[in-house]
């Protein structure tokens, strides 16, 4: 057969835009497809055991490279496993672009085994879901999806490739995908407003989140905050848009509950939001959420997100990087003596305060505590205080410790973009097979993926796919025998009704039957510990920073379980 199939030019097209790592999972209908992948030694194909895996190991992939990353899906069922997964990778802007035969379009109307609108499957968890219909328009297509993947707001996107689109002979020529500037800048006049509201006021806040980083305004967000001594607190992020040790850094304005965040929201007198968007709890407020006549001004390069639930007095779409340069000089010019003074003394109070609080929250030295300590379940703080002197200092750790967390940031504070990585979405599962793809970009880093038992749970095959391409990824899973996250949520839920505390739902008990984490990562040729008391710890890091294979620590910590209660009533 002369010439080259869509096979071989889909890998070719990848190829010529860099995408060179392939996540994924097969099946019949990819056949042909995947028997092509084998010519092209570049491309490296990534086996996944679950398609939420693939999702999840590209996510990471993707936070680490900020580059449009590829997903090989299987079908229906494929493609079902993957929404989840697919769900966290849109709310938290990926650029993947996922791919997926179907039978073929001869099949298309006989409704088949495995038949199914796959385009409506994946639309509402992608930023484009499409159906390749014909062989002249296979790398066109392939290329609009790369670009739109990857043009901020960045996303997920979806195109299924019909297996006769695929195997037919294809003549369309392999360029790089084009893709749109959105180095955009607000006008002069957008900018002297906003350093006006902003020098204004005598309480200014900024809220970013992860469209500051991947504009890479880390520095320029850090200045404005600095010039204004703003208060500058995270609305859903996954990666570090500004040192958290920082004295303006305030922490984050949650995921779950509008009123933990309305104090913060409603403190400012001007509010400048900049790369995220109001607000991403699962229980938002939903009045005003801030003070009353309180400016707001929002700069992104997402206009969905501008003034989509909340009063904007001045929204505009623009590169956050450029737009906060600008605004920083403008501050400069602008302001009166008075204002750069007042700027001065809310920087000054910050830092203070911070030291205050630092002192405050000191956790006592667990680990020197001793042997009267030993027999205790361990809490996440004596372990992490151990790390922390251990890692090297440019480890990149995925943190989906989820309620030990905390204890996590506080030992090892995330500093700079692209180096710590936290969950986006609501979506469990993704801390190990995060930390997978984060480590298969950084072959010569320590890289710590933290997962809780019950999210490591939903992904734990990624384990298999670390040893197989040799991903020397180290997982430390927080073993509290509980979903103890939902434990801490009914509490609020029990006290919003005025319901007295009483037994946590048995589905949110872990404990019974104990799973064995170590054993677990055994199984699938990743060498593992346990370890439930203190004397452990700084044994088995060592063992787990003394080579670059992928090693689990079975991390038992104190947790809200009741094995025998649970035991006698499931079992039954
Ligand atoms: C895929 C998925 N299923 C279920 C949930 C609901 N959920 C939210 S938090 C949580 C508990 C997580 O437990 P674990 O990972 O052990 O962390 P811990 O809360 O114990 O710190 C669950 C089940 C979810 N967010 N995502
Ligand atoms: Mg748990």
């Amino acid at each position: 057969m002369g010439g080259k199939t869509g096979n071989q030019k889909v890998i070719e097209q990848f190829l010529a835009d860099g995408m060179n790592h392939m996540f994924g999972n097969p099946g019949t209908v990819e056949q042909g497809f995947l028997d092509a992948v084998a010519e092209y030694p570049d491309m490296k194909y990534i086996l996944t055991l679950q398609e939420s895996v693939a999702v999840m190991m590209a996510d990471g992939y993707a936070r680490a490279t900020q580059r449009p990353t590829l997903v090989q899906l299987h079908s229906s069922p494929g493609i079902g496993n993957a929404v989840g997964a697919l769900y966290q990778a849109k709310r938290g802007h990926a650029p993947l672009v996922v791919i997926g035969a179907d039978a073929g379009l001869d099949y298309m109307n006989m409704d088949a085994q495995m038949a199914n609108d796959l385009v409506a499957m994946m639309a509402p968890v992608t930023k484009y879901a499409t159906l390749v219909l014909s062989p002249k328009s296979l790398l066109r297509t392939i290329r609009r999806a790369i670009k739109i993947a990857a043009t901020a707001p960045m996303g997920p996107v979806y195109v299924c490739l019909p297996m006769d689109v695929l195997d037919a002979l294809n003549e369309e020529e392999v360029v790089p995908t084009s893709f749109p500037s959105t180095q955009v800048v607000p006008s002069a006049e957008q900018i002297t407003q906003a350093a006006s509201m902003l020098l204004a006021a005598e309480k200014p806040v900024i809220f970013a989140g992860d469209g500051v980083t991947y504009s890479g305004a880390n520095d320029a967000l850090t200045k404005v905050a600095e010039l204004l001594g703003a208060e500058v607190y995270g609305v859903d992020f996954g990666d570090v848009f500004m040192d958290n040790t920082h004295p303006l850094y305030q922490g984050t304005t949650g995921h779950m509950f509008g009123a933990f965040s309305h104090p913060i929201t409603s403190k400012g007198d001007a509010n400048l939001i900049v790369g995220t968007y109001m607000v991403p709890e699962v229980f938002p407020r939903l009045e005003d959420i801030y003070q009353p006549g309180a400016k707001v001004i929002h700069i992104d390069l997402n206009a969905y997100e501008i003034a989509k639930n909340h009063h904007v007095d001045l929204g505009v779409v623009s590169d956050p990087k450029l737009s906060l340069e600008a605004l920083a000089t403008a501050i400069e010019t602008q302001r009166t003596y008075a204002q750069k003074a007042a700027g001065e003394k809310r920087l000054k109070a910050a830092k203070e305060s911070k030291k205050t609080a630092s002192v405050a929250t000191q956790p006592t030295s667990e680990v020197e505590a001793g042997e009267a300590e030993v027999s205790r379940p361990l809490k996440m703080a004596q372990f992490a205080e151990v790390l922390a002197q251990k890692v090297p200092a440019d480890v990149l750790i995925f943190d989906e410790a989820l309620t030990n967390s905390p204890a996590v940031q506080h030992a090892i504070p995330p500093r700079k973009p692209g180096s710590y990585f936290t969950t986006r979405g609501g979506s469990l599962g993704v801390g190990f097979p995060g930390a997978i793809g984060v480590k298969l970009v950084h072959p010569d880093k320590t890289v710590i993926g933290f997962s809780g038992d019950g999210g490591s749970m939903y992904t734990i095959q990624a384990l298999w796919s670390a040893v197989r391409h040799n991903a020397g990824a180290k997982f430390v899973v927080c073993n509290n025998g509980s979903y103890k996250l939902l434990q801490l949520n009914i509490d609020v839920y029990w006290k919003e009704r005025t319901i007295d505390a009483h037994n946590y739902p048995l589905s949110f008990d872990l404990s019974y039957p104990a799973i064995r984490f170590d054993l677990l990562a055994q199984s699938m040729g990743v060498e593992a510990v346990r370890v439930e008391k203190l004397e452990e710890i700084g044994p088995a890091i060592d063992r787990m920073l003394s080579d670059d294979k992928p090693f689990l620590i079975d991390l038992v910590l104190e947790g809200n379980h009741q094995s025998d209660w649970v035991k006698t009533n499931c079992s039954q």
